[in-house]
């Protein structure tokens, strides 16, 4: 070999090298600040903020690796939440992880999550702490008994007022209000993808560095896509104009269905290969089973940010109001043509 393709070659390894250093070197809380484009106080919080969520997500991901060789893990706690769902032993656990994490921290003072009914106040933090979270621990915790895949959702929302009565009505406030949103999806690798407003990025835990180094960025949902994922179980309670879109891509050519029981899982799915994720309501919970604050809510955030829609059928769920803390919404979300496939069924009340 020549000395100057000698050289070339080495030039690209050490290019590589770098590169390969760099990327993992990007963790989260470097790529929030990158995002920023500044080290300011409130950048260095987000940041922060950012970085404990990324150590909850190691947590759990922790405790379901080796859920099925300990006592204690899986199964069910006897307990009913504020939902009436059954209270799995991983719902317990990863709910208390989120507010260990955030102890001590000086970041945030108020955790709201489906597994408690009131927020959960960090005293030591509140005098400063001006963020709050809202958060699902494990969404789908169904699949944690049979090992399948299931994820955290989170949402933070800064404080507004002071809340001196402790009923946090400053978070009964639209989905724009957020500041950060994401998931933590617990899969073959455990992936964790968010937004603060500036595109969607993702994060693959690397557990021999114990850290989320960057995977992609700038995620962009494909305008339509082959997927549509719902609990087809449910057909007999839905309106007219559901089951009809239902008929119809039972009878158009290009579409496949998948649900796996965990939102995260599916909806992740839909963000990468384009599709539609849709939990409308039923007869027996016409505003739907999920939640708006720390649920529906943040995955819109994800969703739109990556050039998608998220709406409840008739309302954009980014705009909708909550009257209550535990406020439910249908859900319809995914590609851009694939939402709006679904919009025109119902708007046209077939
Ligand atoms: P169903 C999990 O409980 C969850 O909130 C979502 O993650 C999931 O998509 C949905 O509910 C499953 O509900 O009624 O289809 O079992």
């Amino acid at each position: 070999m020549t000395k100057a393709a000698e050289s070339l070659e080495q030039s690209i390894k050490d290019a590589t090298a770098e590169r390969g250093l760099d990327r993992d070197c990007t963790t989260l809380s470097r790529h929030v600040l990158q995002q920023l484009q500044t080290f300011s106080p409130q950048a260095q919080d987000l940041s922060a903020l950012m970085n404990r969520i990324a150590l909850a997500g190691k947590l759990i991901a922790r405790h379901l690796s080796r859920a099925g060789l300990m006592e204690g893990v899986l199964g069910f706690t006897g307990e009913t939440n504020v939902q009436g769902e059954s209270v799995k032993k991983m719902d317990v656990y990863a709910n208390d992880v989120f507010i260990a994490v955030f102890k001590q921290s000086g970041l945030v003072c108020r955790l709201a999550s489906e597994e408690m009914e009131n927020p959960y106040y960090i005293p030591e933090n509140c005098p400063i702490g001006r963020y709050t979270l809202l958060y699902d621990p494990i969404d789908g915790s169904s699949n944690t008994d049979i090992n399948l895949s299931l994820g955290s959702i989170f949402s933070i929302r800064q404080q507004e007022g002071e809340d001196l009565d402790g009923s946090a009505k400053d978070l009964l406030a639209s989905g724009r209000k957020q500041i950060a949103a994401g998931y933590i999806l617990y899969g073959p690798s455990t992936m964790l993808v968010y937004t603060i407003g500036r595109g969607v990025h993702s994060f693959t835990l690397d557990p021999s560095l114990g850290e989320f180094i960057l995977t992609e960025e700038n995620i962009q949902i494909p305008s339509h896509g082959p997927v549509y994922s719902v609990n087809e179980g449910n057909f007999w309670q839905w309106d007219e104009s559901i089951r009809e879109y239902i008929r119809y891509v039972h009878r158009t050519e290009g579409y496949t269905a998948r649900y796996s029981g965990a939102m995260v899982s599916d909806i992740h799915r839909v963000l990468i290969q384009g599709g539609v994720f849709l939990y409308p309501g039923t007869v027996q919970k016409p505003e739907g089973k999920l939640r708006l604050l720390y649920e529906t809510a943040p995955l819109a955030y994800v969703i739109e940010q990556a050039g998608g829609r998220a709406t409840t059928g008739h309302e954009n769920i980014l705009d909708v109001i909550p009257k209550k803390l535990h406020q439910r919404t249908p859900l319809i979300i995914g590609s851009r043509e694939d939402v709006a496939k679904v919009e025109s069924f119902i708007q046209n009340g077939h």
